[in-house]
């Protein structure tokens, strides 16, 4: 497969994303014929990004299950009977092996979550251990901790965390039907502290979860008006999994889920959104119809997330190959 060299940040100033969204905005785009929205998704698309690359990225779990929140989606939280048995806290040394196959196999940024509610003081140098042995790799470092303080944000970074995952999940108004453990504005509290430390902001949410059209035009508002503007938006497919309250979660049509990242591409023309969970469910027509919406980053290299299924690298590469799309590498 061909690789080319294309800079992590986006190719323009980023004065169109300094504007502000409104919800009404945001739902115009919605209503938009699907050719008229996917038209002037890819004419933006095409403006900040005039090549077409794909992001990399290998998500690792290094700690699994066991969860103290209540998140209704999620597979991890101890509270849901799922199956998953708690782990600790993975090794450095079994991380970096993974990190290796991660950049082996092409992936410029290795991604590690956490079924954590909130990242410990006492957990810090073990983290800070495998950042560093990630950077010494040469690749972008990623973590997803659940909650962080201001003083564990600058820990972070001064370790060389380069992105922070925290997802605001969906709107302010739904939000609570999914999550009552943490509130939203705890999620923007840990946002804030990552943009203050210096990390870039990895910010998205799930669509899926029986949330109205309108949850969707607001949770991308948030994101949007996030000021400065974030780097990095994945959009998850609800991954749908037994045992927890979202199980039996009705699919939504597929045009409307490429409709959220048409949108989320138009509202957030420099970010790199990310076509992240539920990938493995979906036909390589419909991930095309994603990236020509303006999708230009995967998790890529394992054949699960965190605990759910991901495409096996073979076929990615297949379908990067048959779609002319090139993967990006570090420049
Ligand atoms: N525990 C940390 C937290 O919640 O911030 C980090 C890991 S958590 C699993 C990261 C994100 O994965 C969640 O915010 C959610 O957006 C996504 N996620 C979790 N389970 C999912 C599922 N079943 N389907 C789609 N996305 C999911
Ligand atoms: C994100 O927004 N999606 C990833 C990553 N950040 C950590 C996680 C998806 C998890 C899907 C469910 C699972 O595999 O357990
Ligand atoms: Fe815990 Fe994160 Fe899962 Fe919520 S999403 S239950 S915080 S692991």
């Amino acid at each position: 497969m061909s690789t080319v060299m294309t800079h992590c940040q986006p190719q323009k100033t980023k004065s169109t994303s300094e504007k502000t969204w409104t919800t009404e905005q945001a739902l115009a785009l919605f209503e938009l014929p699907f050719p008229d929205l996917i038209y002037q998704a890819q004419t933006v698309h095409r403006q900040f990004f005039p090549e077409s690359t794909m992001q990399l990225s290998t998500l690792l779990n290094i700690k699994l299950g066991g969860c103290p929140e209540d998140c209704h989606y999620c597979p991890q939280a101890a509270r849901y009977d799922t199956g998953i048995k708690a782990e600790k806290l993975m090794s450095v040394d079994s991380v970096r092996c993974q990190a290796e196959a991660a950049k082996e196999a092409g992936a410029t940024r290795f991604c590690m979550g956490a079924a954590w509610r909130e990242l410990k003081d006492r957990d810090i140098p073990a983290i800070a251990a495998i950042v560093k042995e990630i950077k010494a790799l040469g690749m972008e470092s990623c973590l997803t901790l659940g909650m962080l303080t201001e003083s564990q944000a600058a820990a972070l970074r001064e370790a060389g965390l380069d992105y922070y995952n925290h997802n605001i999940d969906t709107s302010r108004e739904f939000y609570d039907k999914i999550i009552s453990t943490r509130t939203f504005d705890d999620r923007l509290q840990t946002l804030q502290h990552v943009r203050d430390a210096g990390m870039k902001v990895c910010c998205g949410g799930i669509v899926g979860m029986g949330e109205a059209v309108k949850d969707r035009a607001n949770m991308l508002v948030e994101l949007a008006n996030m000021s400065p503007a974030i780097e990095s938006v994945p959009i998850n497919h609800l991954a749908p999994v037994e045992g927890t309250p979202l199980a039996e979660m009705p699919a939504i049509d597929p045009f409307d889920f490429v409709r959220t990242i048409a949108v989320a591409r138009i509202m957030m023309p420099q970010a790199r959104v990310r076509l992240s969970a539920g990938r493995v469910k979906m036909s390589d027509e419909l991930q095309a119809l994603c990236f020509i919406a303006g999708a230009n980053s995967i998790f890529y290299g394992r054949e699960v997330l965190l605990t759910t299924g991901n495409p096996e690298i073979q076929r990615d590469q297949a379908l990067l190959k048959r779609l002319g799309i090139q993967m990006e590498t570090i420049s």
